[in-house]
């Protein structure tokens, strides 16, 4: 075996690991933006994916996004979570036509001026507004400690 198929393999063992390691329920937050997978979110972690994602959504590349080019970046993401999942074909199916659903009103909501596009603007206003609920303790990281914290008032508050 190569050198450089064993650090492949190394790696690989490592990304596996991770994915075991994430805690069930734990937090999506941090699964979704936590690039360099230390277990937690700097600000610029999270505006890097974001700004990744918005180009990536725009796929006719007019700079704003509809809402099929919306719809569409999430059914793909949705889509592979949903294949990673352990629960029956049945429940799968449920689960993807209910957060399509929630797609199409999250679109919705972020439109805010309603004239069917969700500009940068409206993006990075969501994605602040997203980050700073998360932030607990609004130290510009998100943090397990964070998403504890956000769970415990959670459950005190039901
Ligand atoms: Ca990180
Ligand atoms: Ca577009
Ligand atoms: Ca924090």
């Amino acid at each position: 075996m190569t050198n450089h198929l064993l650090s492949t393999v190394a790696a690989l063992a490592l990304l596996a690991t991770g994915a075991v390691a994430a805690p069930h329920g734990g937090s999506a937050f941090i699964r979704d933006y936590d690039r360099d997978r230390d277990g937690q979110v700097t600000r610029a972690e999270f505006d890097a994916v974001r700004d990744a994602r918005y180009k990536a959504t725009d796929a006719d590349g007019d700079g704003v996004l509809d809402e099929a080019e919306y719809v569409g970046e999430y059914t793909v993401r949705l889509d592979a979570e949903l294949a990673a999942s352990t629960e029956t074909a049945e429940k799968k199916a449920e689960e993807r036509q209910r957060q399509l659903r929630q797609a199409h009103v999250r679109f919705g909501a972020l439109d805010r001026n309603k004239d069917a596009r969700i500009d940068r603007a409206e993006y990075d206003a969501s994605g602040a507004r997203a980050f700073e609920e998360q932030d607990d303790d609004k130290d510009g990281i998100v943090t397990q400690a964070d998403a504890a914290a956000r769970r415990a008032k959670r459950a005190a508050s039901q």
